[in-house]
């Protein structure tokens, strides 16, 4: 049995679309950020860093956006979220992917907007005109939708100001998985800090 607790919006989104991706049952709990539910002693008992995405699998708490989405990948082979089984080197790059995200594009709003689009020029530029992160769709594309995604809905930056990200972002969107995901986050609200 696999449980989600997930606050609208924020990172645990990314875990979200891949469990939507893949189809399988799930129960989500809502930990509401803005209502420090994070913060709640029963919450800090599965998650001491107070912290959302955790994913349960049968009790035991998984923390980490990665670790979250490497698990579903690999547990869900046939959603087809990784490049192909046995590719060592796309792996290799999902991790890339996925360090880089979590290390530099996440910890980046908290610095300031400067530093904030800084990133996403660095990452507009690793991405180049290529269609997805590595080779195929993978849970790389949805780690870094859900940053770029937090992004465009806060700065609003100009058009064209990053085009390859702007033609995965609009990739992601036409995914019907992430359609169904927003559309539930957002019935509850976002309500997430600036
Ligand atoms: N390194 C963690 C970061 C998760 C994270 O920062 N989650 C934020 C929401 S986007 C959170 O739960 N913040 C609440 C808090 O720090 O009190 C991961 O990748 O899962």
């Amino acid at each position: 049995m696999l449980t989600l607790y997930f606050s609208p919006g924020s990172s645990s989104m990314a875990t979200h679309i891949a469990l939507n991706e893949i189809g399988v049952p799930f129960e989500a709990k809502l930990t509401a950020l803005h209502e420090h539910k994070n913060r709640a002693p029963d919450y800090l008992a599965v998650n001491p860093e107070g912290k959302v995405p955790t994913l349960m699998i049968d009790g035991r708490p998984l923390t980490e956006v990665a670790a979250t989405l490497w698990y579903l990948a690999r547990r869900y082979p046939e959603a087809n979220l990784l490049p192909q089984y046995g590719d060592i080197e796309g792996e290799a790059r999902v991790i890339s992917w996925m360090s880089f995200i979590a290390s530099t594009i996440h910890p980046a709003r908290r610095t300031g907007d400067e530093r904030w689009r800084e990133v996403f020029v660095l990452a507009n530029q690793r991405l180049g005109p290529s269609e997805w992160t590595v080779d195929r769709y993978s849970i790389a594309d949805i780690h870094l939708f859900r940053l770029y995604w937090r992004f465009v809905d806060t700065l609003h930056p100009a058009p064209g100001a990053y085009p390859n990200l702007s033609g995965h972002y609009d990739r992601m969107m036409a995914r019907p998985a992430v359609q169904k995901t927003l559309k539930a986050e957002a019935a509850i609200g976002y309500n997430l800090p600036r």
